[in-house]
């Protein structure tokens, strides 16, 4: 059934303008062949968003989770606090290993800084971390104040290179760059391509791979590496969680990306299969099912036979670790709802897992994913690299014959995609189900009515709208920090989320709470005189 009347009393409130933005962001499945939603553009002002700046995107996201760099934040001291622990994203050491997650770096920019140029308190700072620390290196990432008032972080970032001998990057990411954290992303993408990527020699083992856009949260990347390891993948780099700089300077010698968070580093995912020729694979490590999915891919890109043994063994083991509990979490999760809203990729993600544990799926958008997260992407060309594509400038091929050691003859390409998905990604409506809703740049006011409308067992968001749905007697889990729990990925990670949920969902708590909509009339009508 194609629920479409409770959509069109949200839009009904908006005054017209704002009505015919947002119903460009809606879209119920099945209701016409295209599926097309509009999205990546500007929140209207005024309007209570999720969203986050394009420094959160750049500086909290991609670059924040590599634990042997110094991230120092030029700016006001509460954008390097709000980007500094809440995510989760989690890193360990090795005894005399750098590990520095544990600290908040920043000039905190004053008022006197606005007026008279920040940049000298931004050398200060940068010398003084360098001498307490002798990090890896150091990342400068510039916020609103600093695009107003022209602080030129470059200068700094070369002159600090020089005087200290380590790399210092700098970062253009001024939060109000771009219309949410996406534009972040691709800023941090960029510099790490360009500065970082290429620059290692490392040696790589059999199978090597890199994970990219996985971040570790609540120990997503632990759980993740550990299957890996366990099958015999050597993993190069993670980018970026409980990731290194020292490991992502050799992750172009990687055989296969993988790519689990797509929105946020795509970018480099594409720029290595231009540069050196190593594909790209989607993955999802979010449920069993998709797991197994992403093993049997991988497996079958390497396609050796010893691999491909290998991963059914290691599928049946995890399988049998996590059976038990499986079942008596299903039972307390059949027949559930679900709505989630989530940044750029996990509201496509979860889907599986929680069909999985028979919860459906009603409504799920994205803070900022683009139009290809919701609705899939074309296999990109794929760039031949040949003797003659070396020489082409503005890929900027190094001579170093170790790096094509992974060439693979078109053909050989052109088969891998017929069978499996090689540099492509569906998005998230193909898989959802008849009638649901998608809705981007979900505001507060749409979540509050439609909690109200579709009534879920489970409201997946953040902390901006985590209580608003648990004061209405709807449970709500954060699919951004887990709340304080996790792994959620893989096959354990499954039993741990299911676990949470159940709990969660099943609660007595909830009977204490009266939702609004059982204190406030339902019925509307007028009372006509006779
Ligand atoms: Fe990718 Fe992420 Fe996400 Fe994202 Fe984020 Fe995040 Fe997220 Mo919060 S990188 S798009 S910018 S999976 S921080 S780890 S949880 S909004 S859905
Ligand atoms: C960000 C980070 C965030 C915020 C989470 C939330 C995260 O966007 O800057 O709003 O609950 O995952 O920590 O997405």
């Amino acid at each position: 059934m194609i629920k479409l009347k409770s959509i069109q009393k949200i839009l009904e409130e908006y005054p017209p303008k704002v009505k015919k933005n947002r119903e460009k962001h809606m879209v119920v499945k099945g209701l016409d062949e295209k599926h097309e939603i509009e999205a990546n553009t500007r929140t209207i002002p005024g309007i209570i968003t999720n969203r986050g700046c394009c420094f959160a995107g750049c500086k909290g996201v991609v670059l924040g989770p590599l634990r042997d760099v110094v991230h120092i934040v030029h700016g006001p001291v509460g954008c390097s606090y709000y980007t500094w622990g809440t995510r989760r994203h989690k890193g360990r050491s090795e005894a005399g290993e750098d590990n520095f997650l544990s600290y908040c770096f920043t000039t905190d920019m004053q008022e006197s800084d606005i007026v008279f140029g920040g940049e000298k308190k931004l050398r200060e700072a940068v010398k003084e971390a360098y001498e307490l620390f002798k990090p890896e290196a150091i990342t400068i990432s510039a916020t609103c104040p600093v695009g107003l008032i022209g602080d030129d972080i470059h200068a700094v970032a070369r002159d600090a290179q020089n005087e200290f001998g380590i790399q210092v990057l700098a970062f253009d990411c001024e939060g109000y760059k771009g219309v949410s954290q996406s534009a972040g992303h691709h800023i941090a993408n960029n510099v790490l391509m360009r500065d970082v990527i290429g620059t290692g020699d490392a040696e790589t083992g059999k199978y090597s791979i890199n994970i990219l856009g996985e971040y570790n949260i609540g120990g997503d990347g632990w759980e993740i590496s550990r299957i890996l390891s366990k099958i015999g993948y050597h993993i190069v780099s993670i980018m970026t969680g409980d990731g290194t700089y020292k490991e992502l300077k050799s992750a172009h010698k990687a055989d296969l990306n993988l790519v689990q968070c797509h929105r946020s580093i795509n970018y480099i995912a594409e720029m290595i299969e231009v540069k050196y020729g190593t594909p790209w694979l989607k993955v999802n490590f979010i449920g069993i099912e998709s797991t197994i999915k992403t093993l049997r891919h991988m497996a079958k890109y390497f396609g050796d036979q010893a691999l491909i043994d290998r991963t059914e063994v290691v599928i049946t083991e995890e399988l049998a670790s996590i059976e038990e509990s499986l079942k008596i979490y299903k039972r307390m999760c059949a027949g559930k709802t679900a709505l989630l809203f989530v940044g750029g990729s996990r509201a496509h993600h979860y889907q599986g897992l929680l069909r999985e544990l028979g919860i459906e799926t009603v409504m799920a958008g994205y803070e900022f994913g683009h139009r290809d997260d919701y609705e899939g992407r074309d296999v990109i060309p794929y760039i031949k690299m040949d003797a003659d594509s070396r020489n082409i400038p503005e890929l900027q091929v190094t001579k170093d014959e170790k790096n094509y050691r992974l060439y693979l003859s078109p053909e050989k390409i052109e088969a891998l995609k017929k069978e499996m998905p090689l540099s492509r990604y569906d998005g998230m409506i193909k898989e959802m189900k008849g009638g649901s809703y998608i809705i981007d740049d979900l505001n507060h006011f749409e979540t509050e009515e439609l909690l109200k409308k579709l009534k879920p067992s489970l409201f997946c968001s953040g902390i901006k709208d985590k209580f608003v749905a648990q004061k209405m007697g709807i449970f709500s889990k954060q699919l951004h920090s887990y709340d304080y729990s996790g792994p959620y990925a893989g096959f354990k990670g499954a039993i741990v989320f299911a676990k949470d949920i159940s709990m969660g969902m099943n609660t007595p708590t909830w009977s204490f709470i009266t939702p609004p909509w059982k204190k406030i009339p339902m019925l509307e009508g007028k009372i006509v005189k006779e």
